[in-house]
């Protein structure tokens, strides 16, 4: 089926050839019809001869209800342009025609009411002209008479040709259902109608009425009075909704898929290039399908020298209602105050833009968005915010996309290849600055390189294998190991300490240094921490440090004893004391070298034996292995 909004000048007919065409009344209310005057949307329906369904959305031609009419005209694709003979271009006219052309519909046919009371020649020649300036383009002319029946049969050809012509919508689309009425029917509870655009609503379904996104499950349907079990856009339905108290909902309010769509304040818009310079008021009435809601105005960019090509002004809109919305939204724009500007159209280009903070921001963000294509693309926007999450893009409403970087991160291609760089700097700046510290965390590297998510810190350093290693969640510079954790690095006093200590080993490599010792030579958990990390100590504990191979030397030593064995016995054969041996002996325990068993002997877990080598190789030099060994 297809949906067709009536527009014209007050009293010109509409509502007569809606009642001519369908049989059935579209002025709902009895005030409209005492006053013979249409207030408030009307729906109506009918088959065309070929079989397809179409059905009208009425609207009031008065310039009073000229927000009703935006809300019949916001959601639908095709209108029924309606002027009579006898009456002529009028103002109303002219106001419905802009908003048509503002909101960029592009197929319509005009009739030319009551022609048993005028020649319709002059009215038809005026408003083919009018239209074929807008977005409508040329359209077919029908004369008819509501009241003699003359020309109807030529008005429901044209009308097939009309609705065979339409662009047939993607069921799959996004579900966006602005409410144009709400009601409620005792014993099934809330109702709400619309026009559905595309996408495909079925009951048992769970949609989110915005802007409160209070969940909303579809109990029951009804397109044209008939119930049906889901419905494809075009379609007028009716839905009757669970979980929502009548009389909440209301005309401008949206029913939506969840995750499908940026319920957003902020949007930044392009402005159609108009040849004069328009100034904008500061503040104007935003409509867009059923809803309407103030938008202050921001210029962003102004722009731009007159003559071709064509440029247009950029501005952002800050509601007073939050919209479901999506990049490539058409939106209207207008202020029944002004003079100058009545109506204007807007595409929408960022539904999520970022803030305008520094000085000359605004200005760059005209220059930036005044170049994207009408509908920007997943490029522009990436190229924009940087990172965007791949929901966070399909919610703006935009298609495609390069593959995420991280997680569900996309990137834009270029900044993705120039922060690699910049983390290795960073990172490697963070080591020559502090080179006791255990690295450069990844959520400071995230602020520095003002990342919004340190998954991307992550997938960075991983694609900078050779220049960044992130180990024990930490990022240190890369390097082959014998520069990268050596004595080189290390600052000269603590390199000596390290010499120190090693020395103090040689001869005996299992009586560490005591507490004096360290605090004499400077090593501070901090230092040691350092050392141990260049591979250049063994730190048992705070208070324990050996040379870095005594893990393997004590696992040498204690496979040499009888299985299992006391912790006297292997202090002995290492000859140490209890200060040293019992946090050893656990160290080795959590290495998986050693096994404590329930009598507190341990035996060699011989299954371990790769864990005997250290990981960090020995690298450093002043030891004396020989000496070490005689010693014993
Ligand atoms: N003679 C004649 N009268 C018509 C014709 N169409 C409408 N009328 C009359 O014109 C008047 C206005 O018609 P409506 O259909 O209410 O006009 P409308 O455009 O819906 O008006 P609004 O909804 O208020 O904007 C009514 O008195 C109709 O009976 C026609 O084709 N011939
Ligand atoms: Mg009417």
């Amino acid at each position: 089926m297809q949906v067709i909004a009536t527009a014209g000048h007050v009293d010109h007919g509409k509502s007569a050839l809606v009642r001519a065409l369908t049989g059935m009344e579209p002025d709902r209310w009895a005030e409209e019809r005492r006053r013979g005057l249409t207030i408030d949307l009307g729906f109506a329906w009918t088959k065309l001869p070929g079989g397809e369904r179409v059905a009208f959305v009425d609207v009031p031609g008065h310039e009073r209800f000229v927000p009703n009419m935006l809300a019949g005209v916001g959601p639908v694709a095709a209108v029924l342009f309606v002027v009579a003979a006898d009456g002529g271009w009028m103002p109303q006219s002219a106001e419905h025609l802009a908003a048509i052309d503002a909101v960029g519909i592009r197929h319509g046919l005009l009739a030319v009411t009551r022609s048993d009371l005028a020649d319709p020649g002059p009215a038809t020649r005026q408003a083919l002209d009018r239209i074929s300036r807008t977005s409508l383009g040329a359209v077919p002319a029908v004369a008819v008479s509501a009241v003699t029946g003359a020309g109807l049969p030529d008005l429901r050809d044209a009308l097939e040709r009309l609705v065979a012509a339409l662009p047939v919508p993607d069921p799959a689309a996004p579900v966006r259902l602005w409410v144009d009425r709400s009601f409620s029917i005792r014993g099934s509870g809330t109702v709400v109608t619309g026009t559905l655009p595309a996408g495909t609503v079925t009951t048992g379904q769970e949609l989110l009425l915005t802007p409160s996104l209070r969940p909303a499950r579809i109990r029951g349907l009804e397109s044209m009075n008939e119930p049906v079990t889901s419905a494809a856009g075009v379609a007028r339905v009716a839905v009757n909704l669970r979980g929502i108290p009548a009389g909440f909902p209301a005309r401008g309010m949206a029913l939506v898929e969840a995750g499908r769509w940026t319920l957003t304040r902020v949007l930044d818009v392009r402005l159609p290039a108009s040849g004069a310079e328009v100034t904008l008021p500061p503040e104007m009435t935003l409509h867009i399908g059923s809803a309407r809601t103030q938008a202050r105005i921001r210029t962003l960019g102004s722009l731009l020298p007159p003559g071709p090509p064509a440029l247009s002004t950029v501005v952002r809109l800050t509601l007073r209602d939050p919209l479901p919305l999506h990049v490539g939204d058409r939106v209207l724009l207008r202020d029944p105050g002004s003079a100058a500007v009545t109506i204007l159209g807007a595409t929408v280009l960022d539904v999520d833009p970022p803030a305008l903070a520094r000085r000359g921001a605004a200005a760059a963000a005209g220059r930036e968005l005044a170049a994207w294509p009408d509908p920007p693309l997943a490029a522009d926007l990436l190229g924009r915010h940087g990172f965007l999450r791949a929901g966070a893009l399909a919610a703006m409403g935009v298609a495609g996309g390069p593959k995420p970087v991280a997680g569900d991160w996309l990137a834009d291609p270029d900044r993705w290849a120039s922060l690699g760089g910049r983390l290795a700097e960073a990172v490697a700046a963070h080591a020559k600055r502090d080179p006791l510290a255990i690295g450069m965390a990844p959520e400071a590297a995230r602020a520095a390189l003002g990342l919004p998510d340190r998954m991307l810190v992550e997938a960075l350093a991983r694609g900078l294998r050779g220049r960044v290693l992130l180990e024990d969640g930490y990022l240190r510079p890369a390097g082959p190991p014998d520069t990268r954790g050596a004595a080189s690095s290390l600052p000269p006093r603590l390199a000596a300490a390290v010499e120190a200590v090693l020395a103090d080993l040689a001869d005996a490599p299992f009586l560490a240094p005591d507490a004096g010792r360290l605090r004499e030579l400077g090593l501070d958990p901090r230092a040691i921490a350092a050392a141990a990390r260049a591979g250049l100590l063994l730190r048992v504990t705070e208070q324990v440090v050996l040379a870095p191979d005594a893990q393997a030397e004590a696992a040498r030593i204690l496979a040499g004893l009888p299985q299992p064995f006391t912790t006297a016995e292997a202090r002995q054969a290492l000859g140490t004391t209890r200060r040293v041996a019992i946090p050893l002996l656990e160290y080795l325990d959590r290495a998986g070298i050693t096994q404590r068993l329930p009598d507190d002997r341990r035996r060699l877990r011989l299954t371990h034996a790769h864990a005997l080598v250290h990981p960090r190789a020995v690298r450093v030099s002043s030891r004396k292995p020989a000496a070490a060994r005689k010693a014993r």
